[in-house]
C-alpha cells in the first residue's frame, strides 16, 4: 500500500507526461457577436450608445490553445451600447471583447472569406461590429450588432520551411543548427507538430527554420499528417527540402522509393497541394552521407540531380510532376556531422540573402515606375 502512495506522489512530482500535455493546435471557430446598439431617447432626440465590437490582435507568445482555454462555450459577445437617458444625452459605447492570437493567425468567415491576415505584432481585424444606436435615422432604436462564426487558421511564420518524407533527418538538421530542441528517433512521425528553431550568426543575424512533420505519398490528399500541417510553408521564404541518400520505405507494405524517386514524389505532393509552392526558392539537402555505401549512391545520382527534368522517365508514372523544381542549391550532408552542418548554415543565408537583395532591386524598379507614372511622362525622369 505504502508503495502505492509513494508511487502516485512521484508521478505529481515530475513535468507531465508527453500525452497529457496540451497537443498544438491551428485551427479554432469561434462563435462572435457584437453588442447591440443602446436606444435613443425621442423626447430629448437623445442617442443610444454604440455597441461594443468583438476584435483580434496578433501578439507574440501567444497560442490558440490559450485562446481557446480562456474562451467559454467558444462564444465571444460583446456588451451592449447604454441607452440615451435624460441624464446621459449620448448613451455611452458598449465594451469591445479583445482577443489576442498568434503573429500568423488568418481570420476567415463561415463562406471562406479572408476578414483578416493577422501576419505582424499587433495587426487588427474587427471580427464583429458593434450595432448602430437608436438615433432619428432608425426611430431611436439601437441595432443589433454582427454576429458570425469566424475560423481561425494559423499559418506559422518562419523564413525557412523544412520539407520531407519521414526519418530523412529534419529534425537532427534542426536540433544541429538552431536552438530548437525536437525529438529525433528512428522511427516515422517522430515529429508529430510544426516547431521553429532560430538559427543565430555571429553577426545577430537571425534566421528561423519551421521542422515539420514528416510528408507521405498522398499528402495533399489528407493521408497521414500531411495537409493539415503543409499549410505552414505558403508563408516561408524558402523550402529546404531534405532527402535519405538511401531513399525511405513507410512500412513492409510499401514500396522503398529511391532518392530520386522521392524528390519528385516530395514535388508531386506540393504541386498537388498547391502549384504555386513550386515557385518558392527551394534548396536541397541530400542526408545520410557518413552511412557506408552513400558515397557511391552519391556519385550515380549527382548527374541525375543537375538534370531532374530529362531524368523523369525514371520515375513511376503516379508520383511524375508535371513542374519540376529548379534548386537553388544541392547539398550532400550529414546533419550529424557538425561541420557539414555548419555549412547549410552559411548557405541558408547566403540564398536569402540573395532572395532579398533581388527583391530589393526588383521593388526599387517597381517603385520607380510607379514614381514615373505619376510625375508623367512630361516630368523629371526618376533614375
Ligand atoms: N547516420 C545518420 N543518421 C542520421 C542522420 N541524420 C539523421 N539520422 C538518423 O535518422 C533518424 C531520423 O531522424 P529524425 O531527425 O528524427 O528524422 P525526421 O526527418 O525529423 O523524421 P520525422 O520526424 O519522422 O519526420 C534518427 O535515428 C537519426 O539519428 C545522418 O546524417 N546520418
Ligand atoms: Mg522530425
Amino acid at each position: 500500500m505504502v508503495q502505492i502512495f509513494k508511487f502516485l506522489l512521484k508521478s505529481t512530482k515530475g513535468p507531465p507526461r508527453a500525452h497529457f500535455r496540451p497537443s498544438f493546435l491551428d485551427t479554432l471557430r469561434l462563435t462572435v457577436r457584437g453588442g447591440h446598439g443602446g436606444n435613443g431617447l425621442p423626447k430629448y432626440g437623445g442617442v443610444g450608445g454604440q455597441g461594443g465590437c468583438v476584435y483580434f490582435v496578433a501578439k507574440e507568445g501567444v497560442t490558440l490553445r490559450k485562446l481557446a482555454q480562456s474562451v467559454k462555450d467558444k462564444r465571444v459577445v460583446a456588451s451592449g451600447g447604454e441607452d440615451s437617458s435624460k441624464v446621459c444625452i449620448f448613451g455611452r459605447r458598449g465594451v469591445d471583447q479583445r482577443l489576442e492570437v498568434p503573429i500568423g493567425v488568418q481570420v476567415y468567415d463561415e463562406q471562406h472569406k479572408l476578414l483578416g491576415d493577422l501576419n505582424e505584432p499587433d495587426a487588427t481585424c474587427i471580427a464583429a461590429g458593434g450595432g448602430v444606436g437608436g438615433c432619428v435615422g432608425n426611430n431611436f432604436i439601437g441595432r443589433p450588432g454582427d454576429s458570425r462564426t469566424v475560423n481561425l487558421d494559423l499559418k506559422l511564420i518562419a523564413d525557412v520551411g523544412l520539407v520531407g518524407f519521414p526519418n530523412a533527418g529534419k529534425s537532427t538538421l534542426l536540433k544541429a543548427i538552431s536552438n530548437a530542441k525536437p525529438k529525433i528517433a528512428a522511427y516515422p512521425f517522430t515529429t508529430i507538430r510544426p516547431q521553429i528553431g532560430t538559427i543565430e550568426y555571429s553577426d545577430l543575424r537571425c534566421i528561423s527554420v519551421a521542422d515539420l512533420p514528416g510528408l507521405i505519398e498522398g499528402a495533399h490528399a489528407n493521408f497521414g499528417m500531411g495537409h493539415k500541417f503543409l499549410k505552414h510553408i505558403e508563408r516561408t521564404r524558402l523550402l529546404l527540402f531534405m532527402v535519405d541518400i538511401f531513399g525511405f520505405q513507410l512500412s513492409q507494405q510499401h514500396p522503398h522509393r529511391d532518392c530520386l524517386t522521392n524528390i519528385y514524389a516530395l514535388n508531386k505532393e506540393l504541386e498537388l497541394y498547391d502549384a504555386s509552392l513550386l515557385e518558392k526558392p527551394c534548396v536541397l539537402l541530400v542526408n545520410k552521407m557518413d552511412q557506408e555505401g552513400a558515397q557511391d549512391i552519391w556519385t550515380n545520382l549527382k548527374p541525375c540531380l543537375n538534370h531532374l527534368e530529362s531524368q523523369l522517365a525514371q520515375c513511376p508514372e503516379e508520383l511524375r510532376p508535371t513542374q519540376v523544381i529548379k534548386f537553388e542549391r544541392i547539398l550532400p550532408i550529414s546533419a550529424k556531422n557538425l561541420g557539414r552542418v555548419a555549412k547549410v548554415k552559411s548557405q541558408l543565408r547566403e540564398t536569402l540573402d540573395k532572395l532579398a537583395e533581388q527583391h530589393f532591386v526588383a521593388d526599387g524598379e517597381h517603385l520607380r515606375e510607379e514614381l514615373q507614372q505619376r510625375v508623367g511622362v512630361r516630368g523629371p525622369k526618376i533614375t
